[in-house]
């Protein structure tokens, strides 16, 4: 089982509810938390690296990544491609990319139209079912926004050619980022679609948990206070979570979250899915929380 740990406490994130050894995990997830209704456009400026959060469609988030070096642009899974001409034109940047994480149309569904409004785009994915594709990715190929490195992540499992994208400033001590899409949510992860739990277990805990600990996590939705909700009902009794739940039902605007994801055996969650097997718990969990009702409190 994988918990949060927040100042030495556990938060177990019903996610990734792995039951492994003590502290294999060692990733600070940094994760980015927009206020739930309002769900504000936000930057997060860097020496060099930009990023700007558009939110879309419900509960889903676009992010334009801005190289101040060379005024270069990439936007992540544009799905409304007006609201990301607009943001372009608001910044003053030359938008050159598009990163897709996966071909679902709430983050593919816009390229299409954005690469008719905006010529010349070179469209990046995993998967050839991916609108407007012009590069077909895979594991740990690595290109340039600008002066930005943009190394591929594959993370099958929600959907067979899920890429996540992590952006590096070389020769610079800026903390990294990675757009995680439907693969990592705060306090959650995507449902198995395309994938296995064991593909699941991989890309959380092999891929995205390796990373730098002090990576800034992009997610793909606002899921959180649903998240957090289930875990609640996956662990009753960790006050923990109940704290998360009320900061973040409560919190304005964003902050970043400085989450350790430890990998623990955590007794509660493996009882609560009647599973022994880190990966057989995944997906019981998961499989549970398809069916969840989230209740209202
Ligand atoms: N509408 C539901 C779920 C929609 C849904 O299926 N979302 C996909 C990504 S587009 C997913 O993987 N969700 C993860 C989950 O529901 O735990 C919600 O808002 O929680
Ligand atoms: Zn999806
Ligand atoms: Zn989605």
């Amino acid at each position: 089982m994988g918990c949060w740990a927040r100042q030495g406490r556990r938060i177990a994130a019903a996610w990734l509810p792995l039951a492994l050894r003590p502290g294999l995990l060692h990733f600070r997830a940094n994760f980015l938390h927009t206020e739930f209704e309002r769900r504000p456009s936000k930057v997060v400026a860097q020496d060099n690296m930009k990023v700007e959060l558009l939110p879309a469609l419900t509960d889903n988030y676009m992010y334009l990544l801005i190289d101040e070096e060379t005024k270069e642009a990439a936007i992540v899974d544009p799905v409304q491609p007006q609201k990301v001409l607009d943001a372009v034109r608001k910044h003053g940047v030359k938008l050159t990319t598009v990163l897709t994480t996966h071909h679902h149309w709430d983050h593919a569904g816009g390229n299409e139209k954005l690469v008719k409004m905006e010529p010349g785009l070179q469209v990046y994915g995993g998967d050839s079912r991916v609108g407007a594709l012009t590069q077909k990715v895979s594991h740990l190929m690595s290109f340039q926004v600008g002066s930005l490195n943009v190394k591929c992540l594959s993370t099958p499992c929600h959907t067979s050619g899920h890429i996540c994208y992590f952006v590096t400033k070389p020769n610079s001590s800026e903390p990294p980022a990675v757009f995680t899409g439907d693969t990592l949510f705060v306090a959650g992860c995507g449902k198995f679609f395309e994938g296995t739990p064991d593909e699941m277990y991989k890309a959380l805990i092999e891929i995205l948990g390796r990373l730098p600990p002090e990576t800034k996590v992009y997610c793909g939705h606002e899921y959180t206070i649903n998240n957090l909700k289930f875990a609640r009902h996956v662990e009753p009794n960790n006050n923990a979570i109940q704290e998360k739940l009320s900061w973040a039902k409560v919190k304005m605007g964003y902050s970043f979250w400085g989450e350790r994801i430890v990998v623990a055996l955590e007794a509660t969650v493996q009882k609560h899915a009647r599973e022994t097997d880190p990966i057989r718990t995944m997906g019981a969990i998961r499989k549970e929380k398809d069916n969840f009702k989230v209740p209202k409190d």
